[in-house]
């Protein structure tokens, strides 16, 4: 690769792609192409190094870990890691994140080995970047630039290719660079038709940053014309009650394979991250008949980009609207509970952190692994969505819990009240009717929320008599 300092090779980062290839890759983006570069080239495996820092109070072993994984994202963008370099520092050097004999030896090393293009593994800020890219003479971007690669690649649905689009743009603007920069060549180039004509006294870099955002806009624009279709669905599925459980957990840890083996769903599988960014449902039959939604989600990472969560939103609205969160672990991953913990990061921040959530230890014909786990975490389950081993508990598991989260009530409503009537059933399952002095007397089971709408009409709880 030619030094960044030639601007030929500043077109698109990390690429020594010609702009009319370029293109073409983009054209994978449909509408919303035009504007998002990869930033790891794909017409042939870039080679890679990767740069990891120990921060306290982390320990070596964690920095390994992280780049282990660092190196399977790698893998899955399409590129080959060719060395590593670590280092431990009390805090990160304010302008090249490493410190200054670090890059030199990261510099001699990258040329020994010939590397395109230096990943670090945590998230650098534009300054730092711009002078890493000087002081290497190559191509330097952070974890968060290969997940968005990776979302780009894996996007299928519009809504899925506006979503990476929009979190790749809101990631490149702080570190457009005016002429020679990020965007300066290519952005006009597939994207056509945006107007960023330079005005009186515009930079270059001003034009770069008014086209960037008005595509920005653009795609909030049409996102939010999916997320109200979205939203009427949604108020359809409530209006009706139906039961809705969510699939959620660590990327590759088998959530689409569960839900095929579950519900025949013939989702995509695939042995790689991100295999699914767009959310499926289909209906889950419980042990006893009852009928629930179930949604296979976008899987999440240790240091998820907020960009990618922004962007997400309403597609992880799914799980923060569930009633029930299958939390699905890979017991044969190297760290299933801090995997379990990355991801109950992400679903505090997406608001999901205080759905009731029941964990199912996947692929249990991998490992004994399961076994400790499952004896640490009271009412997990241990289950193999590839042989279909321990899916009956699961099945019951899920009802135990719905079942637990309703109680059995009865409530004694006024005749004339129909529209009181009408509501309890949207409510929840009613058991009973019965016609009595004093009104209509129904047995039902409620949620918590449906006990405190209907808090008036209460007259008892009928705990004692079983629901059929
Ligand atoms: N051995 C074993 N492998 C499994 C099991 N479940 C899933 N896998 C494999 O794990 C890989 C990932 O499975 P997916 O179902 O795509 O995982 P996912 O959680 O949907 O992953 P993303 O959509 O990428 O977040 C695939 O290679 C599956 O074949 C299991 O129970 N046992
Ligand atoms: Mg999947």
């Amino acid at each position: 690769m030619t030094a960044p300092d030639d601007p030929e090779a500043r077109l698109v980062p990390g690429t020594n792609r010609a702009p009319a290839e370029e293109e073409s890759h983009r054209g994978a983006f449909g509408d919303y192409g035009g504007t998002s570069g990869a930033f790891i080239e794909r017409t042939f495996r870039e080679k890679i190094l990767l740069v990891g820092v120990t921060l306290p109070p982390h320990l070596d072993d964690d920095t390994e870990a992280g780049l282990d994984e660092l190196e399977l994202l790698v893998d899955t963008a399409g590129a080959d890691v060719v060395g590593r370099v670590v280092q431990r520092r009390s805090r990160p050097e304010p302008a090249t994140y490493i410190g200054k004999g670090k890059v030199e030896e990261l510099r001699a090393l990258a040329e020994a080995v010939d590397c395109d293009t230096v990943v670090f593994d945590d998230e650098l800020s534009p300054a730092q970047q711009n002078n890493l890219e000087k002081a290497l003479g190559r191509t330097a971007i952070d974890r968060t630039a290969v997940i968005l690669d990776i979302f780009a690649q894996n996007a299928s649905s519009q809504e899925g290719k506006a979503q990476v689009e929009l979190a790749m743009h809101r990631y490149r603007l702080p570190r457009l660079r005016g002429k020679g920069g990020y965007l300066s060549q290519q952005a006009g180039g597939g994207g056509g038709g945006l107007g960023a004509r330079r005005g009186p006294g515009e930079t270059q870099l001003e034009v770069d940053r008014r086209r960037v955002l008005r595509r920005v806009h653009k795609l909030e624009a049409d996102l939010r014309d999916i997320t109200q279709h979205r939203e009427t669905q949604r108020k359809a599925r409530s209006r009706s009650r139906v039961t809705h459980v969510a699939l959620v957990g660590y990327t590759n840890a088998g959530k689409s394979t569960l839900l095929n083996q579950l519900t025949d769903a013939d989702v995509h599988v695939e042995d790689r991250l991100f295999a699914t960014l767009d959310a499926t449902t289909r209906r889950l039959e419980l042990p006893g008949g009852e009928g629930v939604l179930a949604t296979d989600t976008v899987g999440f990472i240790a240091k998820l980009p907020h960009q990618l969560v922004e962007a997400f939103r309403s597609t992880l609205d799914v799980a923060a609207e569930a009633d029930l969160l299958v939390h699905v672990v890979d017991s044969s991953a190297p760290d299933p509970e801090g995997q379990m913990a990355a991801v109950r990061e992400v679903l505090g921040e997406i608001g999901a952190g205080d759905v009731p959530e029941l964990i199912a230890f996947n692929k249990r014909d991998a490992t004994e692994e399961w076994k400790r786990l499952v004896d640490r975490h009271p009412g997990s389950v241990a289950v193999s969505g590839r042989t279909g081993v321990g899916a009956e508990d699961l099945l019951q598991a899920i009802s135990d819990r719905l079942r637990a989260m309703t109680t059995s009530v009865e409530l004694l409503v006024p005749f004339a009240r129909g529209d009181v009537m009408a509501e309890v059933h949207r409510e929840g399952e009613v058991l009973s009717e019965e016609a009595t002095d004093d009104g209509m007397l129904l047995r039902a089971r409620l949620d918590a929320a449906g006990r405190s709408k209907l808090a008036e009409y209460l007259v008892g709880t009928a705990e004692a008599r079983p629901a059929t």
